[in-house]
């Protein structure tokens, strides 16, 4: 789960982490694009302050839409652009005081939409309203590589979410039937499929926080802690608990109804191109913290399952990168090799040592080398749409 809903993300984000975060955020200029067609405009600005949302228009034409943000308040914030029912059509998170971000959001489709600024990156945020008028052609529909793109991205998310769901049964299954150090042993295995594809499954806005969620959540009165990492706690620390095989029933419903809602999704270039950068966004701030495993600590685990998500989405758009700009893709394989051989020498067995096993070295190198990644990723959704 991304740090989206959580209070103490501002908090968490120490200075390791912000130098990392500032240091990808700042590098994300955009490449002037040509106008027409299918290019991006001149963006959209968005003041971002603690009290208000401040957007140069309240309208832009279907198609590629960009927002250039930029936060002049105190705390940590957020951009979204929303569709129907709170979908997620593009996002940008923590974006630093004095921080300033690029984000480009395909949208087809004409009709109602809402822009928010989510200061402290809790609530509902800042919202207002924002209209597209017209129709685009999707770019997939124009393009047979940008669809070849996409579909082979498709392939992937329905490969590990047909994963996901009889790995998350077996762990579910060793739950209920108390068998705590065979559960333990599952949880890693299963939670590996579900942080590959996090970004899809973030979009569906009421199923991240049941799934995904922390005890320290901000969450609506009446609703509780579920999901893997209230199995992890119960697991690790608390024991299995009288409620546990329900927690983990519902987590297997949940996965089911992901996997139904999953299905005839359609992506976009750019969203494959954000969803790369969403994941290593996720690496930076609950990964190499140690904040998303927490009892646990198999968060390199999930390090990797966020990794090998954003190369496979950059994989598919590969065809589209390598026309568009031929140096870009060798230097993302090489950024991409060498934070995987820094992972290597943490693996342990199957999977991965224990994240207490780092030292504040090693979280620091870690720390350079997604930020090394993160550059060339923030250029993608650029060199896709240009
Ligand atoms: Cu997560």
């Amino acid at each position: 789960m991304s740090r989206t809903t959580r209070r103490s993300a501002a908090v968490l984000l120490t200075a390791g982490t912000a130098a990392l975060v500032l240091a990808g955020c700042t590098s994300t200029a955009q490449p002037a694009a040509p106008s027409g067609g299918d290019a991006v405009g001149a963006p959209i600005t968005v003041n971002a302050t603690d009290a208000a949302c401040e957007v140069s228009s309240v309208e832009a034409p279907a198609g590629n839409i960009s927002f250039s943000i930029k936060n002049s308040g105190t705390k940590v914030t957020e951009f979204y652009l929303y569709g129907t029912g709170d979908r997620i059509m593009g996002e940008v998170e923590n974006i630093g005081p004095g921080l300033s971000r690029n984000l480009i959001v395909e949208v087809p489709d004409g009709g109602d939409y809402t822009t928010a600024c989510k200061p402290g990156m809790i609530g509902d945020g800042i919202r207002n309203a924002f209209t597209v008028t017209g129709t685009a052609a999707r770019s997939v529909d124009t393009n047979a590589k940008l669809a070849e793109a996409t579909a082979g991205y498709k392939r992937y998310v329905g490969s590990q979410i047909d994963a996901l769901v009889p790995k998350t049964q077996e762990f579910v299954d060793a739950v209920k039937a108390g068998k705590v150090e065979e559960a333990k042993a599952l949880f890693p295995v299963s939670r590996t499929y579900w942080e590959r594809i996090e970004p899809v499954a973030e979009s569906f806005g009421d199923l991240d926080p049941k799934m995904d969620g922390r005890e320290d959540d901000e969450r609506e009165p009446g609703v509780g802690f579920t999901g893997f990492h209230r199995l992890e706690k119960d697991l690790w620390v608390d024991g299995l608990q009288p409620d546990s095989a329900t927690v983990a029933d519902q987590l297997m419903a949940d996965t089911k109804d992901l996997q139904t809602r999953v299905a005839p999704l359609e992506f976009t270039p750019v969203q494959l191109a954000n969803g790369a950068k969403e994941l290593l966004d996720e690496v930076a701030t609950g990964k190499i913290e140690g904040e998303e495993d927490r009892y646990s600590h198999t968060d390199l685990w999930d390090f990797k399952g966020n990794l090998d998500g954003s190369q496979g989405a950059v994989a598919a758009l590969r065809p589209v990168i390598d026309e568009k700009d031929p140096q870009l893709g060798p230097t993302l394989d090489q950024r991409f090799a060498a934070v995987d051989a820094l992972l290597d020498e943490y693996r342990e067995g199957d999977g991965y040592k224990s994240y207490l096993t780092l030292t504040e070295d090693d979280k620091k190198a870690m720390a350079a080398a997604v930020d090394a990644l993160a550059e060339p990723i923030s250029r993608v959704a650029g060199v896709v749409t240009s």
